[in-house]
């Protein structure tokens, strides 16, 4: 049985062993053109949550403090009811909604959002993107006026990588999908090329890198404008791949002019003369690539770093060439397909109520959502819908955000896990598992370093009475149409009538044929289809990235704006800061976060394969911080920030930069009511108790989850 992992953006290729209902051994699959076999150790969580005996099958309705079990046509029906009932009294943005990371992983979620959100007819609209990657949403959309075509690093045919805020040999890899990194980097190190990594962590991915530099979290700003500013200001640019298209860089050039290596050392921590050779080196390359991801991103310039390593990239001539950044060219072309339809989004379309944060591209933040409850007035939310969301652990202040949460008139998830957040909702709507029904990565493959396609069918038939995610968010937007006056008519009835009949593998049917590589709906032509990609289960190599901006760019006159004015707004903040008097040395540290690779945020602790083995979730510090203080390698630490306080084992690791101090997320699992044994068993505390939800990204009000203040003193051990 050939299946595709889709528990993160790796998408490795897998075979699995199935038996009736039975699942066997989970393998990478050799024959998959990109992952070529590559797994890790969280595959066969894949097995274990299939078989875990507290996964959700029923619908569930809170009656007081307990559960009951009920059927689907009954939970469907209250759902929508109760949402429609706070609608039609308080108006449609009483009732928000949170869409979690798997839902990015699941077609039939990103398909079924489009009639539900149509239904739901809410400006409160949050997600897992505003935690994590909506800086590079907001970079695109300036760059290239599409806030889904986000360049990806050439991994495969680049002699110099320069990556920042990101661990790709544990994470996976984000918004690149390099699955076997590893493997990848010792390809580019045996071709004669450079991996050079800036992380405040020796990070297991800056542990194979030629260079490791220590960057202070939140310095990344500075780095990339003062590596931009040599460039230009030595003219080390290159008239190459997409680098014609930029405009007004002398107006950049001017921007960035306070931001010179010399200006900035003192309060980077990077000597200017190695900020300067950096530059040098990688305007020099044959070819070359800068990358940030979450670390650069949840930051509290988290756009302008993102804008500035594509802006690096552009002007050495490494912007839509090979080896440098380029656009995928995937056989569902989602990004095509919302550019059709509603053009390349929009950056800042609202403010929140009660705040004034921005929000992007129709959504608010989600550290925002916790105020939008608590705060009386016109347009209070009263109800949530989440759909594979935990943001309780997810979100900053998450000890607030749950008192906010359990606080709702009507709370309905969709997830098959009471957890730390379902453990409030009113109605719990559990779907079938990833091995119970079928899927495509069709956002995973638009952001692949190399073309392929792979069709996920499912490894064993759902329980008769099982739903899917797509069935759930369909049932409900057509119940919810048909309660609300206004929802039918914005989705139009005959829509909403032919909604049963699809399903999310007619959907992908249709956008094979309507992709780059599809025979366009007129069939004497020939071009791949779904039936291709069922006669080929390991999935079908579409070749190397290729130049492709000319296809997908959508700003005006296919120019690039260098000098947009988001980005002025921030250089001007940023060199305020680096005018202003630098902060007192205190007693504080700075916390950043961790992956592990046997976890996955918030949720697969409950399988065996993420808690066995050694404490995971323990505070990283540098033996010279902790002597300062006088703790002890093992010893329990009080950590505390401006909202809360957690205690915490403590690890001492010299892969830590002195002065930062790191603790994993998605961990805390306690509170009455959870159905969760394992993760119970091992339950960490939540990191996001301590992150402060006022600090948000500079332009579209991202989460900074990282760089936040904290002191840290002993606790005298439980039992004296
Ligand atoms: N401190 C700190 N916090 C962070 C981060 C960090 O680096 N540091 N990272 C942030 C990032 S990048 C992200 S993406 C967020 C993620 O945070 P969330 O969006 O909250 O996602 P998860 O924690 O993965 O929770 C996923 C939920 O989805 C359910 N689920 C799994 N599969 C399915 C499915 O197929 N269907 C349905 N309906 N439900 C499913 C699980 O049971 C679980 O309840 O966390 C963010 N939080
Ligand atoms: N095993 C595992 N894999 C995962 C996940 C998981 O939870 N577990 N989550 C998935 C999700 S949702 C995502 S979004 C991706 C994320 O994928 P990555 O972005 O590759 O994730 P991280 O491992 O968090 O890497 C972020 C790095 O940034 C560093 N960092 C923190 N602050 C700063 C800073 O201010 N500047 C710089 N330069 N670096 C900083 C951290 O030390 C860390 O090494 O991973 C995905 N894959
Ligand atoms: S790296 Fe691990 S979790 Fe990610 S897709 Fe591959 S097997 Fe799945
Ligand atoms: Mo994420």
């Amino acid at each position: 049985m050939h299946k595709t992992c889709n528990l993160c953006e790796a998408m490795c290729g897998l075979r699995i062993e199935v038996q009736g209902r039975r699942i066997g051994r989970i393998e990478g699959d050799p024959d998959d053109p990109i992952s070529k076999g590559a797994i890790c150790p969280k595959a066969i969580a894949l097995k274990q949550v299939q078989e875990d005996p507290d996964r959700l099958r029923r619908p569930l309705r809170r009656r007081g403090r307990d559960w009951q079990e009920i059927g689907w046509d009954e939970a469907l029906a209250e759902a929508a009811e109760r949402i429609a009932a706070i609608q039609g009294r308080d108006g449609d943005d009483a009732v928000a909604s949170y869409l979690g990371n798997p839902g990015a992983h699941n077609l039939g979620i990103l398909l079924g959002l489009v009639p539900f959100n149509g239904a739901l007819g809410t400006a409160n609209k949050y997600s897992a993107s505003s935690l994590d990657q909506n800086p590079k949403h907001a970079s695109s959309l300036m760059l290239f006026g599409h806030w889904l075509q986000i360049p990806i690093p050439d991994v495969d045919h680049t002699g110099f990588l320069l990556m920042l805020g990101a661990n790709p040999v544990v994470s996976g890899g984000s918004l690149m999908t390099a699955p076997g990194f590893r493997k990848r980097i010792e390809a580019l190190q045996a071709r004669g090329g450079q991996l050079v990594v800036v992380d405040p962590r020796r990070s297991e991915t800056a542990r194979l890198a030629d260079r490791h530099l220590f960057i202070r979290p939140g310095a990344d700003g500075l780095l990339l404008a003062a590596l931009v500013q040599t460039v230009l200001h030595e003219k080390l640019t290159r008239e190459r791949g997409a680098a014609w298209r930029g405009i007004h860089a002398e107006e950049l050039a001017r921007l960035l002019a306070p931001f010179a290596p010399a200006r900035v050392e003192d309060r980077l921590g990077i000597p200017a003369a190695e900020v300067r050779a950096l530059a040098r080196t990688f305007a020099a390359a044959p070819a070359a690539v800068c990358y940030g991801r979450t670390g650069t991103s949840q930051h509290p310039y988290g756009t302008l770093c993102s804008w500035l390593a594509d802006v690096l990239n552009l002007l050495t001539g490494n912007l839509d060439h090979v080896g440098g950044a380029m656009f995928t060219t995937p056989a569902a072309d989602f990004a095509g397909l919302i550019a059709m339809r509603s053009g390349g989004g929009e950056l800042i379309t609202g403010r929140t109520r009660v705040r004034g944060a921005p929000c992007f591209n129709g959504e608010s933040p989600t550290p925002c959502l916790a105020e939008e409850i608590e705060t009386p007035g016109p347009g209070q939310v009263r109800g949530l819908v989440t759909v594979a969301g935990n943001p309780v652990l997810s979100a900053p202040n998450g000890a607030a955000l749950e008192r906010a949460i359990a606080g709702l008139e009507c709370y309905v998830a969709i997830d098959f896990y009471v957890n730390e957040t379902t453990r409030h909702a009113d109605l719990i709507l559990p779907p079938s598992w990833s091995l119970e029904h079928d899927n495509y990565e069709a956002l995973f493959h638009g952001f692949a370093v190399r073309n392929t396609a792979r069709y996920s069918p499912a490894a064993i038939r759902a329980d008769p009475g099982q739903r899917e995610d797509f069935e759930i968010l369909v049932e409900l937007a057509l119940r919810l149409g048909q309660r609300k006056a206004r929802g039918p008519r914005r989705l139009g009835w005959r829509a909403l009538r032919a909604l049963p009949s699809v399903s999310p593998r007619r959907l992908l049917k249709w956008m094979l044929r309507a992709g780059p590589y599809g025979d366009g709906f007129r069939p004497w032509r020939g071009g791949l289809s779904l039936a291709d990609l069922e006669a080929r289960p390991s999935g079908i190599d579409l070749g190397a990235l290729a130049p492709r901006l000319n296809e997908v760019i959508l700003s005006e006159g296919g120019r690039i704006d260098l000098a947009p004015l988001p980005i002025q707004e921030e250089l001007a903040r940023l060199n305020e800061e680096l005018e202003a008097d630098p902060d007192p040395p205190g007693d504080e540290l700075a916390l950043i976060g961790r992956r592990d690779l046997r976890t996955c945020n918030s949720w697969l602790h409950n399988t065996r394969v993420c808690t066995q083995g050694l404490e995971r979730c323990t505070l990283l510090m540098h033996p010279d911080d902790a002597s300062r203080r006088g703790l002890e390698d093992g010893g329990r630490v009080r950590i505390r920030s401006r909202v809360a306080e957690v205690l915490a084992p403590l690890e001492l690791s010299e892969d830590l930069m002195p002065g930062v101090v790191s603790l994993p997320h998605g961990w805390g699992h306690r509170g009455p009511g959870l159905r969760m044994a394992v993760a119970e068993a091992h339950p960490g505390v939540s990191c996001n108790d301590l992150v402060d939800d006022r600090v948000l990204e500079g332009v579209v009000g991202n989460a900074v989850f990282n760089g936040v203040p904290v002191t840290v003193e002993a606790v005298p051990p439980v039992d004296s």
